[in-house]
């Protein structure tokens, strides 16, 4: 903790963008006399450059918000209502600990943490509390939220999250913007693609939506959404047809390439005409550009990983610059993410050898997308209580009617540990203060470059709100857990975060890295992971063809698997709810981070929905007007957009830039209302852009 940060004075501190966004940015934070004055981006960190966002430029808003929760408190009215009594932090974790310890003493997986990326800091984000549950022998998290599909396609074909260097991006004569939304969800990529637009390069934006990337690219192609495998597919239909392929490369470090040039042989651009609603001659040119350029480099994003086929369809995506060969140029190739870069040493951190082997008690995993039926029905044996910190469920998972039945349960425990009381807080029976990134320790990795950052406490805590592992750390104590490993200080956590033995964490230096506020891995600059092969999958090379997939039960060679909610997999329901609806990040939100506090709320407006003229006049609504946006799981309420000058979406598809909170929205209800909780064909993901939906004037 920072008990001997000095309150007198004026001093600038280091410190790191906790939120979940690639671009993890560097800050610096002024104090002066204890107190936060000015925040900005770090000018060192190359991929910051001293630039904020939209969002943590105002994080001082947020830290020193009236909204911030103080104190712990108990719940004094009905689940959801929201009132809450001040209490002591004993009489709190006492209160949890005697339930954790007569739960536990039945079965303890009746216990559940949920929790995702309100920090990514490796130490307020995962280490004492999973060391906590572990040792209490509780249900499993599965993280699903957000990119298991993804990954897992990503990591079938590649190996692991290695990828082109975000930093080579402004070299890169040509650039695909695939699923993603750089403007809004990765502002500092953005500034390497107008470096490369600058030195003349084409950027072509794949997107069902107008964002503002697609304005600012030279070319926009907009599928409907979970068809992206599709126009994978036929894509290498044309190089393989027209022979656009790097021969060499596809000898030296891939296999399967006879059995995916058999596979992509149906492929023709017209089939893939049918499932995208692109023109079969816009599929063609795509991909002789992409084919010809030297190099190609793809930004590729979660967008297009939130559907039934999400993972099939990066999986296949992934093929396409080993094929080409852009791998070979260090602005060439793909980027999904640069997580898998980095040698994290989880076994320390996490410590999953303290999970007691009680034969009474197998390992049980959760999904955390699934957690309105896990806590209605599903899971067995039943949840009887819940912790949820860094995450905000009611609002943020799928199918929202079932999430609040299931935590308005009266015989569910519920501990909520929060900055602030959202949705789910007004749910808790325990509700504990918790601090912002100014007021502890930590140590982050990114999605979005390659450096190490290191978060030192600006401010002392406010009121009596305390970190994460603070909580885990007495809560051990009361649970009687002894390790030495539940007594270590956050410094002592972030030191040991990063494995020591691995070449590329050669000269990290806890000390230096506190000092400096950031280390760039050992790693030439730009990186080209694959230039010379070396994947780092079980075969060494790039796998059209994944034995791994083949042996889990699964199409060993790219493939598509359609939407589950669309026209031409379930025509019955498509008729009677007609629109594809996507629920993307608001430029001023965060996920629901920062969707309480008054100046974003201001600069978003109002829950908007977005519909083509066509759609709209179909339905005889027109811009301005409040709809209802309905399904069979529920509705909500927004304010129609529609322009007739500039469409900003394809015809068939509607759009809510999200997340609300649901109690600031206006009907109670948000975006997630109407989500599913089906998952992806890959790592039993999320399927939010997976969903139809009809619109019709509010009543
Ligand atoms: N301002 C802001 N930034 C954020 C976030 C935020 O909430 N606000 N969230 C952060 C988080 S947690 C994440 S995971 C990332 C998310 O950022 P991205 O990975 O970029 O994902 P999304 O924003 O979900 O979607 C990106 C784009 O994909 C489009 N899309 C939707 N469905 C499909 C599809 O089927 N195919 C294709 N080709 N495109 C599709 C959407 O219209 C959207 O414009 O951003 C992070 N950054
Ligand atoms: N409809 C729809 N739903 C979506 C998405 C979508 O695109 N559309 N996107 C999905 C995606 S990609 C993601 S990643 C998830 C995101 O879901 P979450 O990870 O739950 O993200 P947030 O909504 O930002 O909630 C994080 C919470 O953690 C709290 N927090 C921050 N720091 C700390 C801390 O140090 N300690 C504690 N105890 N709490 C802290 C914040 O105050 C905040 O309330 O949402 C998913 N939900
Ligand atoms: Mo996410």
């Amino acid at each position: 903790m920072s008990d001997n940060t000095p309150n007198v004075g004026k001093r600038v501190v280091r410190a790191a963008c906790p939120h979940d966004c690639p671009d993890t940015c560097g800050m610096l934070v002024t104090v002066e006399d204890g107190r936060a004055t000015k925040i900005q981006g770090a000018p060192d960190l190359p991929m910051t450059n001293g630039a904020l966002c939209t969002k943590v430029a105002f994080y001082l808003e947020r830290t020193y918000s009236e909204q911030r929760l103080q104190y712990p408190m108990k719940r004094v009215g009905k689940k959801g209502e929201g009132k809450f009594e001040r209490i002591g932090w004993d009489e709190a974790l006492d209160t949890i600990a005697a339930k954790f310890r007569e739960i536990a003493a039945d079965d303890p997986r009746a216990i559940t943490p949920y929790n995702y990326a309100g920090t990514m800091g490796l130490v307020q984000g995962g280490s004492m509390d999973r060391r906590f549950f572990h040792r209490l022998g509780a249900s499993f998290l599965a993280h699903t939220i957000c990119a298991e599909a993804g990954f897992q396609g990503y990591k079938a074909t590649v190996g692991a999250t290695l990828g082109t260097d975000p930093e080579a991006f402004a070299e890169s004569p040509y650039i695909i913007i695939w699923g993603a939304n750089p403007v809004v969800s990765n502002l500092h990529l953005w500034s390497r693609v107008q470096e490369a637009k600058r030195r003349g390069a084409r950027v072509v934006c794949i997107d069902p939506l107008r964002t503002q990337t697609a304005e600012k690219s030279h070319w926009h192609l907009q599928p409907y959404p979970g068809t992206d495998g599709a126009l994978a597919l036929a894509i290498m239909h044309v190089l393989v047809r027209d022979d656009l392929l790097d021969h060499d490369y596809i000898r030296d470090y891939t296999i399967g390439f006879d059995a995916l040039a058999e596979r992509v042989r149906d492929w023709t651009p017209g089939r893939a005409a049918l499932e995208t609603g692109l023109a079969a001659a816009d599929i063609e040119q795509l991909a002789r550009e992409y084919g010809t350029a030297r190099p190609a480099t793809i930004r590729v994003n979660y967008g297009l990983n939130r559907c039934a086929g999400g993972g099939s369809a990066m999986r296949a995506i992934a093929c396409l610059p080993a094929l080409t060969g852009h791998w070979r140029h260090r602005a060439g190739g793909m980027l999904l993410s640069t997580s898998g870069t980095y040698a994290v040493d989880s076994a320390k951190l996490e410590r999953p050898d303290l999970y007691p082997e009680d034969p009474r008690f197998p390992p049980r995993t959760i999904n955390m997308t699934n957690i309105g039926d896990e806590l209605l029905h599903r899971a067995d044996p039943k949840l009887r209580a819940i912790m949820v910190y860094n995450s905000n469920p009611v609002a943020i998972a799928p199918d929202s009617n079932k999430v609040r039945a299931g935590f308005g349960r009266d015989d569910l425990f519920v501990v909520v540990h929060e900055l602030f009381q959202t949705d789910t807080a007004d749910y808790a029976d325990i509700l504990l203060p918790a601090t912002s990134q100014l007021e502890h320790w930590d140590v982050h990795k990114s999605y979005g470059h390659l450096n190490v950052l290191a978060n030192v406490p600006a401010i002392a805590p406010l009121g009596e709100a305390r970190p994460n592992t603070w909580v885990f750390r007495e809560l051990a104590k009361r649970m009687g857990f002894n390790e030495a490993c539940f007594d270590e200080d956050d410094e002592t956590i972030a030191a040991q975060a990063f494995r020591k033995d691995h070449p590329r964490n050669k000269g990290f230096d806890w000390d230096t890295m506190k000092r400096e506020g950031f280390q760039r891995m050992d790693l030439p600059t730009p990186f080209a992971p694959f230039a010379n092969g070396g994947f780092p999958t079980p075969s060494g090379k790039c796998e059209f063809h994944s034995a791994t997939l083949e042996a889990a039960g699964h199409d060993p060679l790219p493939t598509y698997v359609p939407p589950r909610e669309g026209p031409t997999s379930n025509p019955a329901l498509a008729a009677k709810y007609p629109l594809a609806f996507i629920s993307p990040p608001a430029r001023n939100f965060l996920n629901s981070s920062f969707a309480n506090l008054p100046r974003f709320l201001k600069a978003e407006g109002k829950p908007w929905l977005d519909m083509h003229p066509d759609d709209a006049t179909a339905r005889n609504l027109t811009d301005g007007q409040r709809v209802r946006i309905f399904n069979e799981r529920g509705a909500f309420h927004a304010t129609l957009r529609v322009d007739a000058a500039q469409p900003g979406i394809r015809t068939g598809v509607v759009s809510a830039p999200s997340i609300w909170w649901q109690k600031l929205s206006g009907d109670g209800e948000n975006a997630n209302a109407v989500t599913s909780q089906a998952l992806t064909d890959l790592g039993g993901g999320a399927t939010f852009y997976d969903c139809l939906v009809q619109v019709e004037a509010a009543a």
